[in-house]
């Protein structure tokens, strides 16, 4: 055992009780009962070594062929009233979900493992840091958690003897069974239920469960912040470092910016780019009246498509040892692994994801992916080349700049400032992101996605919106400026305009300076928009006209975009009912007068 805490030990107790496994684990974090875990992994064919002298300590797992991706319509929030999970989630009361999942666990690990990890998101030592206990009987969900938090004894410690303040997480993956598939929250019990996956964002507990939808509501009732977003540093010349927070929707590049390289420009006078998170931030009120930010997380969980060189060299060489990669295709030449857009070079002796053996070129070549498109690495933060020298710092660092994104062919522009945090808290409401031809179904359809949390809040969204604007009222003058961008405006013929990538470095540069009261702007409807001659463009290939053609606002599509049957913001608010803040609606109105 353990841990003294009789809090846990009961629940471990009633859980072992209910799932009857044949013998209870306890995870303390050591290397040698890690090492012997992934051993037992290889010799059941559950996980598999890489080639260990060029991929050190990484191994591969396949999931099931139904079972490779996060599922949100089987993702429930269970609060005792349907009105406080909101018109965006799925909710069953608890007495229901109860009623279905306790029968399913029962002597649901018969013969089987339980695994008892303690985990703690967010540094050991801060008190921005909160303990989880996820029950499991899959090695691969151990071994994932091992790199995603930091996991044993320590996070007992954190915890304490006394404490009930930890989430109960408890996973089994009986039999991958789709239709039986459940992701349950029980915000007001702390307490998680996953069942019939295996897949890292339905079984990762301490991650989207936790960390989000558990989280925001701890965050909402104890005055913080939970939120989907990166947490970067930008350093000077100088050596000071201002950190930023941003907010995109799912595939919308937040790993690539969280560990982007800069520029030429900005690189030959020595600017520096430190990632803290690449995907969810806790946020509070320091001492000094700011706000500051912890990554709870510990490692990366990235889709491995697309990451390449010239995307995301950062993430590629943070994979490179100590890494569990699922889903992707092995290169059977070398025993080592390959996705689209590695490289142009599938392996000609390839497995396929699903486990096929299959000629690579050719098997590309006739239209097929090697790798799901959904395929992932798991990577420890460490491993980063650009980890922030403040990762582990129990206070966190303080945020400058908080930036709303999404995917939008024409509407939004390349950047503007919100006029204050409550327009900020507006913005990020109305936040969208339209499909994309890599998609299957229409292009271009809009999907409402508030500050990137649609499938993320753990309560209901109108007074999450509310809770952003007490946090405001909270921070006051101290409270970092909103700002919103879209690196993904076309032209006509659908191409890019904005370079993107390491020269989004360049909007984020016209950001810090309005931060630091150093930048002009230009006031427009829909907020403040840089002079197009303050984005630097030296070593771009585009012009001032074009900047000034990304910083366009077409009155016309942005009505379009309020008044819109179905997708539209004024159809989307209508759904929250009076649950809608006031503020909302005022800030909807007095955007509408601006456009007229
Ligand atoms: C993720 C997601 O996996 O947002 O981070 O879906
Ligand atoms: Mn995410």
């Amino acid at each position: 055992m353990l841990t003294n805490n009789k809090n846990v030990l009961a629940w471990v107790d009633e859980m072992a009780a209910l799932c009857k496994p044949a013998k209870v684990v306890w995870i303390d974090g050591s290397d040698e009962q890690l090492q012997a875990l992934r051993e037992e992994a290889v010799s059941t064919g559950e996980m598999m070594w890489l080639n260990q002298e060029k991929l050190p300590g990484c191994m591969y797992h396949r999931t099931a062929v139904n079972d490779v991706a996060r599922v949100e319509d089987r993702t429930f929030i269970c609060s005792t009233k349907e009105e406080d999970a909101g018109p965006t989630n799925n909710w069953k009361s608890p007495q229901e979900m109860h009623g279905i999942l306790t029968p399913m666990y029962y002597g649901v690990m018969e013969g089987k493992t339980m695994y008892v990890i303690p985990y703690s998101m967010g540094p050991i030592g801060s008190k921005m840091s909160k303990v989880g206990v996820e029950v499991t009987d899959s090695i691969y969900v151990v071994l994932n958690m091992d790199i995603m938090t930091r996991v044993g004894k320590r996070a007992f410690e954190q915890l304490g003897d006394e404490s009930n303040d930890f989430v109960r997480g408890l996973h089994a993956k009986a039999d991958i069974d789709d239709k039986k598939r459940y992701i349950a929250h029980f915000p007001e019990e702390n307490t998680i239920c996953s069942i019939n996956s295996g897949y890292g964002g339905n079984v990762l507990l301490g991650k989207k469960c936790f960390a989000l939808r558990i989280a925001s509501y701890q965050g909402k009732n104890e005055g913080w912040m939970a939120e989907h977003m990166l947490i970067l540093g930008i350093e000077n010349p100088q050596g000071e470092t201002k950190y930023i927070c941003a907010a995109f929707p799912s595939a919308c590049g937040k790993t690539n910016l969280a560990m982007l390289i800069p520029p030429e420009v900005y690189a030959k006078e020595g600017y520096k780019v430190w990632t803290v998170g690449d995907d969810i931030a806790w946020l509070r009120q320091g001492d000094d009246g700011r706000l500051w930010a912890i990554n709870p997380e510990n490692g990366f969980f990235g889709v491995a498509p697309g990451t390449n060189l010239k995307s995301n060299p950062n993430a590629l060489h943070t994979t490179e040892k100590g890494t569990i990669f699922t889903n992707v295709a092995l290169n059977n030449e070398n025993n080592t692994v390959w996705w689209e857009s590695l490289d142009k070079n599938p392996p000609v002796d390839a497995t396929e994801w699903k486990g096929a053996k299959v000629n690579g070129p050719e098997y590309v070549a006739a239209g097929n992916k090697l790798a799901h498109p959904n395929s992932r690495f798991t990577a420890p933060a460490k491993n980063c080349p650009c980890i922030s020298p403040e990762f582990d710092n129990p206070q966190g660092v303080p945020i400058s700049a908080i930036v709303f994104g999404g995917r939008r062919a024409k509407t939004a522009p390349l950047v503007y400032q919100s006029f204050d945090w409550k327009h900020g808290t507006f913005v990020g409401s109305i936040m969208a992101s339209e499909t994309t031809a890599a998609a299957a179904g229409a292009v271009g359809v809009v999907r409402r996605d508030p500050m990137a949390m649609l499938p993320f809040c753990g309560y209901n969204m109108g007074d999450y919106w509310q809770h952003w604007l007490d946090m405001g009222e909270k921070l006051g003058d101290k409270a970092p400026k909103i700002f919103h961008v879209n690196w993904f405006r076309t032209d006509d013929e659908g191409h890019f305009i904005w370079p993107g990538f390491g020269d989004n470095m360049r909007v984020l540069m016209w950001i810090l300076a309005r931060c630091e009261g150093k930048a002009d702007a230009v006031e427009t409807p829909i907020g403040y928009e840089p002079k197009p001659e303050d984005i630097n463009i030296e070593g771009l290939d585009i012009s001032v006209d074009t900047i000034k053609e990304l910083l366009s606002v077409d009155k016309a599509s942005w009505m379009d975009d309020i008044t819109r049957e179905g997708t539209g913001i004024e159809a989307f608010y209508a759904k929250f009912g009076d649950k809608l803040p006031a503020e909302m609606r005022k800030q909807l109105d007095a955007l509408k007068a601006r456009l007229a």
